[in-house]
């Protein structure tokens, strides 16, 4: 493996909403040259998705004086290019995220043919040429010059009311069974992202077998366990939350609700005397979350996140929701709020009177899970290259660590290191190591909350690592890595001898599936953890399909090819997900 190469280019091909574009037009660069640029290769996945719903019926700002006008139908068009290709470096309100703010105070400074000529080349920390690349025309590249010019335009709030008449229970709770009436094996059913038809697929652990397909929201993303196991949540990026009861015959949709017009993550009460009391859902649109009853969602409480970053203690108008992760130690959801980098402590146990203790930890909060003892969430602060850890017993931060470029774990990964005991693990969007960070204070005090050793794995691009307490072995993806052998495979590590490096499993050849790009993305173990499923994730009119492989072997059980499996990506395990297994 040529790893300098692959580093190189991954720094370059990322447009993932999550990676750095440092460098915008506000940076006060020189005209970039056609020379200096590296070739910005965007992926499906690397690009932000937004709900563009969100900006129907948006009114075009009344245009100032010297200021480029423009006509009704060159702003809807410009407005739905900067949702689909903007907004996830630049925000919604052009305040700055992880790319410049393009306020209209600096874009009118700098001028139309400076912009132009921005948007035209990019940059090389980053920004990506759009013109030179042809994604988008001359015409078009004069326009968004043009629109970034304009007063921003927000979309609508989402309040009380809005969700109230969005919320439907389809199955009122004393109509639903007592007892599980179906004859599935629910702890080793998987939930599984269909992420492009805005569905989900059911499917048996034991058999292989689809069950059953339901319909959720727009690009759906994630699916969460009820603590009991009985109530599965989906949410949709268009922030719609479904809510499906496992126990009818045959898993039904009971409620659903939308908790704003952009979302990603959703979450359910888990401590002891609350299970399945609450559902939470974060939203990017609008900046806030809500809390709802766990078995109807009806929404009780919405807590805005606008507020000051963290650091340089700036305003920030749009801090959006990331991770949410639910507490075993207090009636507690842990809330990521991405741009202001703070971990809002979120207790239930008295909405009226609700406390919210905050953790400054760092920007850019957003993916993370558990260590093994449940203690500590492992926080990935993506664009800062840091992992906030947060003591759930002691409620409080208790170090911030430097990985290595972009860490993405999604929830992570904990393995048994020969040397150090207990140790979670994150691999990384902007390179290609695996951070190992010891999370064992009593058993091995000098090696906590410190990368205790770092592995070389294929590349960068990745997104997700996985292992279960069953197991030795270490997975990597790199779906995102500009090299199609890496995109196509995943690396597996034996956690008794890292030392020896990792083997590279084909899955994307082994799926049998000849055409598209056949990216290899997040594995997940059955309820035994005697199996590891990866998706391979193709375009919505080509083949995918989800490869079972063998733990002990490494070889593949199974295919699981299906007309009715379009782009399936992420795979949540009952078992694994209700119990926080990974
Ligand atoms: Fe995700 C988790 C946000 C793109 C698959 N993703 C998450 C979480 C967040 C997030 C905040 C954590 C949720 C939690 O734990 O509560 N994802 C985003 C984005 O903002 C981003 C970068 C761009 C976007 O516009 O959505 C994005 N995500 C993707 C994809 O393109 C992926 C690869 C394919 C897909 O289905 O959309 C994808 N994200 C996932 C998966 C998880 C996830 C599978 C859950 C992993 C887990 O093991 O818990």
């Amino acid at each position: 493996m040529n790893f300098k190469r692959k580093r190189l280019a991954v720094a370059a091909a990322f447009s993932l909403a999550a990676v750095a574009m440092v460098s915008g037009p506000a940076g006060g660069a020189e005209k970039p040259g056609a020379d200096k640029l590296k070739k910005h290769e965007t992926s499906p996945s690397g690009q932000y998705q937004p709900n563009i719903g969100a900006m129907k019926g948006v009114e075009q700002p009344g245009t100032k004086p010297g200021v480029p006008t423009m006509t009704e139908a060159e702003y809807t068009e410009a407005t739905k290019i900067y949702f689909e290709r903007c907004a996830g470096c630049h925000g919604v309100l052009r305040k700055g995220a992880t790319g410049k703010p393009l306020t209209p105070d600096i874009t009118r400074e700098q001028g139309l043919e400076y912009l132009e000529n921005f948007i035209d080349y990019g940059s090389p920390a980053g920004m990506p040429n759009w013109g030179t690349s042809g994604t988008l025309n001359k015409k078009q590249v004069n326009m968004m010059a043009r629109y970034i010019m304009q007063d921003p335009a927000s979309p609508p709030e989402w309040g009380m009311a809005d969700m109230k008449a969005s919320w439907k229970v389809h199955v009122p709770v004393d109509k639903r069974p007592t007892k599980q009436m179906n004859n599935w094996d629910l702890p080793n059913l998987f939930s599984v992202t269909l992420r492009d038809s805005g569905e989900i697929a059911l499917i048996d652990g034991g058999t292989y077998k689809i069950r059953q397909i339901i319909k959720t929201g727009y690009a759906v993303h994630i699916s969460r366990m009820s603590a009991s196991g009985r109530y599965l949540m989906v949410t949709g990026r268009d922030a719609k939350v479904n809510l499906i009861d496992l126990w009818m015959n045959p898993p039904t949709v009971v409620a659903e609700i939308n908790t704003g017009m952009e979302a990603r993550s959703v979450e359910s009460s888990k401590m002891k005397g609350w299970e399945d009391k609450y559902a939470i859902s974060g939203t990017y649109w609008p900046p806030q979350f809500v809390i709802m009853d766990g078995k109807t969602l009806e929404p009780l409480k919405i807590v805005s996140t606008r507020g000051m970053v963290v650091g340089t203690q700036e305003y920030h108008p749009e801090p959006r929701v990331a991770a949410i992760l639910s507490s075993h130690f207090y009636p507690e959801f842990l809330v990521n709020v991405k741009e202001t980098g703070k971990v809002l402590m979120v207790d239930y146990s008295d909405l009226k009177n609700m406390t919210i203790k905050t953790i400054d930890a760092a920007p850019f909060l957003h993916d993370g899970g558990l260590d093994s003892s449940g203690r500590y969430f492992m926080d990935a602060a993506n664009a800062s290259n840091k992992i906030a850890v947060i003591d759930l017993k002691d409620r409080k931060l208790t170090a911030l660590i430097e990985v290595g470029t972009t860490p993405h774990p999604g929830r992570g990964a904990n393995i048994m290191h020969p040397k150090f005991g207990p140790v979670w693990a994150t691999s990384h969007l902007g390179d290609e190591t695996i951070s190992l960070i010891g999370t064992d204070p009593k058993g091995h005090p000098k090696s906590a909350w410190k990368v205790v050793q770092t592995l070389e794995g294929q590349g960068g691009g990745s997104l997700f690592v996985k292992t279960h307490p069953k197991s030795t072995n270490l997975w990597v993806d790199t779906p995102l890595n500009p090299d199609e052998e890496a995109s196509t495979s995943v690396a597996v590590f034996d956690v008794n001898n890292l030392d020896k490096g990792y083997k590279v499993i084909p899955i994307g050849e082994l799926s049998g599936i000849s055409e598209g790009a056949r990216r290899v993305v997040q594995g997940e173990y059955n309820k035994a953890g005697t199996e590891i499923w990866f998706s391979v994730w193709n375009g919505v009119k080509q083949t995918s399909a989800i490869v079972v492989i063998d733990d002990k072997t490494l070889k593949v059980k199974k295919v699981i090819k299906d007309k009715r499996l379009v782009t399936p990506t992420g795979k949540f395990n009952v078992y694994n997900t209700q119990k926080d297994i990974y």
